[in-house]
C-alpha cells in the first residue's frame, strides 16, 4: 500500500474530487499554504494499493494545470534602490507535486 500526497492549485480541487469519487478512491483535502507564494493551495492524501498509484497518478495529471501566478518579491531596506527590485514578477505553478510513500500499517477501528 502507499500513502500518495499530492499538492496542487486550489482551482483544480474541485475536479480533482470529482474524478476520484468517480474512481472509486479514497481521498483526505487539506487546505494548505505554498511556503513560498504563502497563499493557498490543496493537499490531497490518498491511500491507496499498490496496482491503483498508476491510476491515482493519471487522474491528477489530467487535472491538474500548469499556471502563471504573479508574485512581489519582498525589498529588504539594506538593498540598493533600483525601482525594478518591487515589481511583480510571474512565476509557474504546478501542475501538481506528488510524493508517493510506502505505507507501513494501515487501520481502520
Ligand atoms: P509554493 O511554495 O508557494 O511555490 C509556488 C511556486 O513558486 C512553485 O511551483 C515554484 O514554481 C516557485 N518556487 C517555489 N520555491 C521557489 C524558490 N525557492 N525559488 C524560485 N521559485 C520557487 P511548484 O514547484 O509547482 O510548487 C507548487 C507548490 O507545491 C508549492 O507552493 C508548495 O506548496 C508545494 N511544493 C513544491 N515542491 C515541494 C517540496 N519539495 N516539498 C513540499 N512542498 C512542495
Amino acid at each position: 500500500m502507499k500513502m500518495i500526497i499530492a499538492i496542487i492549485q486550489d482551482k483544480d480541487s474541485n475536479v480533482l474530487s470529482n474524478a476520484f469519487i468517480e474512481a472509486n478512491i479514497r481521498a483526505t483535502k487539506l487546505s494548505s499554504t505554498g511556503g513560498f507564494l504563502r497563499s493557498g493551495n490543496t493537499t490531497f492524501l490518498v491511500g491507496v494499493d499498490d496496482d491503483r498509484v498508476d491510476d491515482v497518478l493519471s487522474i491528477i495529471k489530467k487535472t491538474s494545470h500548469a499556471r502563471g501566478q504573479f508574485m512581489t518579491p519582498q525589498v529588504s531596506m539594506d538593498a540598493s534602490m533600483d525601482a525594478s527590485a518591487s515589481y511583480p514578477v510571474e512565476v509557474q505553478v504546478g501542475g501538481a507535486t506528488v510524493f508517493v510513500l510506502p505505507i507501513e500499517q494501515f487501520h481502520q477501528f
